[in-house]
């Protein structure tokens, strides 16, 4: 079977601000307040894009949620005659909730979803499970969004299943793909998944966090494996260790990145460290006959708040033509003595399976923690798949422009705090995502559209996100 990996970057929405909302994110904690440039994160994001395709690995986007989500402020009890009146009193009764409903969070597609590729399920099709993101409220609300979105998208039932979000609370909280790496000989092989939580709530004994929340809890990841149809020997779940979520790793994806049969990660990622490595690579060779090729970061080279602070491990791997990896990494990571050092070294060796980096400046995304493997949503393909898609997302040159200028005509280049209770912000966000849907070719899909097609001219109906 002929398949590809397409990366689906989230297209930063015209709201991105930092309010400072994600505890447990040293990024977002120590950025809090301070003025943001939609417009510039979402250049830098198509940057990426742009860069990637060019080197002619396949890219496709997902559009930004609709925000400020007014609906879901109205459902908290804000009221008001119209929708600015809305912002108005969240503003003055609880800024807290209109920063959260204000969020472009759903940017940060690592966690829309987990997905696995239809090789790897008992029915032949791509499953996704959209992530409940219980763990935050500003995120929590980004499940029936998404849930839309790659239903829009993922259309052909015959080949691609999009299942609900994961229902049953805080013991099944779910944050999607940035806890879950798929690992293989190839993309159409038999794949070994890697389910990494943060808290069992059966709490099988083991030790969680002091300071920070663990998101993901084991139960969910259970859950998502058996809905997805993996099969109990592909499927191997590792916690992560306690004091790597103390020190800032509050998903998987920021101290550990996989791709086929490489994986890249700090030695104090997983409870059980080097025990876990060990299991790691054993479950590999059994499920594929071949041999992890493991790049593991001690302690001693890079330590974990230097990873924390350069996101070195939230970066993509991809495959070289003439084999070995790319790594997609932040500019924070070339800037950082210790960490270009560990990396030259690595391209200098010829063992190691990194044989290219390039870096991005992703500033905008990284300082609310957010670097480039949380920007990107992973699906393997198969080429039929592509031309079944119900919008036009995957990316060339044409529909790159198109979204470049889009964003140059309708984005704020800074946005403080106290913008967030301006109606025009309001107005002008949604004027930007009801053209988006038309260059996307996605249809109404945004809340605000529904109510402008029943009853033109009318006001958002009371209705919670
Ligand atoms: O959930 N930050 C996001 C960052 C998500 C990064 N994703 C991955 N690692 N895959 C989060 O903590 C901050 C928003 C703010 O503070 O304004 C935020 O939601």
């Amino acid at each position: 079977m002929d398949c590809i990996e397409v990366n689906f970057d989230g297209l930063v929405g015209p709201t991105h601000n930092y309010a400072g909302l994600s505890r447990g994110n040293v990024a977002s904690s120590a950025n809090r307040g301070h003025v943001s440039s939609p417009r510039r994160a979402a250049l830098q994001g198509l940057a990426k894009m742009r860069a990637l395709h060019a080197r002619g690995f396949a890219q496709a986007v997902l559009p930004p949620h609709e925000r400020p989500a007014v609906g879901w402020l109205r459902h908290l009890g804000f009221h008001g005659r119209n929708d600015a009146e809305v912002l108005a009193e969240a503003a003055r009764r609880g800024p807290e909730w209109l920063a959260a409903a204000s969020s472009a969070s759903a940017m940060w597609t690592a966690n829309a979803a987990t997905v696995t590729p239809a090789g790897d399920t008992r029915d032949g099709r791509l499953h996704l499970t959209p992530a409940n993101l219980l763990a935050m409220p500003h995120r929590a609300i980004e499940a029936k969004g998404t849930t839309a979105i790659l239903r829009r998208i993922f259309c052909d039932a015959g080949r691609f299943c999009v299942h609900d979000a994961l229902s049953g609370g805080d013991a099944l909280a779910d944050e999607g793909a940035a806890n879950h790496t798929r690992l293989g000989w190839g993309q159409g092989g038999p794949g070994l998944h890697l389910f990494v939580y943060g808290r069992s709530v059966a709490a099988r004994g083991e030790s969680g966090p002091r300071s920070f929340p663990a998101r993901q809890t084991l139960e969910a990841s259970e859950a998502v494996a058996r809905r997805h149809g993996i099969s109990e020997a592909n499927a191997l779940y590792l916690q992560q260790h306690p004091e790597a979520v103390d020190a800032g790793v509050f998903h998987n994806d920021v101290i550990c990145v996989g791709h086929l049969d490489t994986l890249f990660t700090h030695e104090r990622a997983f409870s059980g460290g080097e025990n876990a490595h060990g299991e790691i690579g054993r479950r590999f060779a059994e499920v594929t006959g071949g041999r992890l090729r493991l790049v593991r970061v001690p302690e001693s080279r890079v330590s974990l708040k230097e990873a924390v602070r350069t996101y070195l491990f939230n970066s993509q791997l991809l495959d070289l033509p003439g084999g070995g990896c790319l790594l997609v990494a932040p500019e924070e990571c070339r800037r950082s003595d210790v960490v270009r050092g560990y990396l030259d070294e690595c391209l200098a060796d010829p063992e190691c399976p990194l044989v290219e980096v390039l870096h991005f400046d992703l500033r905008e995304s990284m300082r609310n923690g957010g670097g480039p493997a949380c920007l990107r949503l992973r699906m393997v393909l198969r080429g039929e798949d592509l031309v079944s898609l119900g919008a036009r997302v995957v990316v060339d040159n044409v529909l790159l422009g198109e979204l470049e200028d889009w964003v140059r005509r309708h984005y704020r280049e800074t946005l403080a705090p106290a913008d967030l209770a301006d109606p025009s912000l309001l107005e002008e966000s949604r004027r930007a995502l009801d053209e988006l849907t038309g260059i996307l070719r996605l249809g109404w899909i945004y809340p605000f559209q529904g109510i402008a097609a029943s009853a033109p001219g009318r006001v958002a109906a009371d209705a919670g996100e």
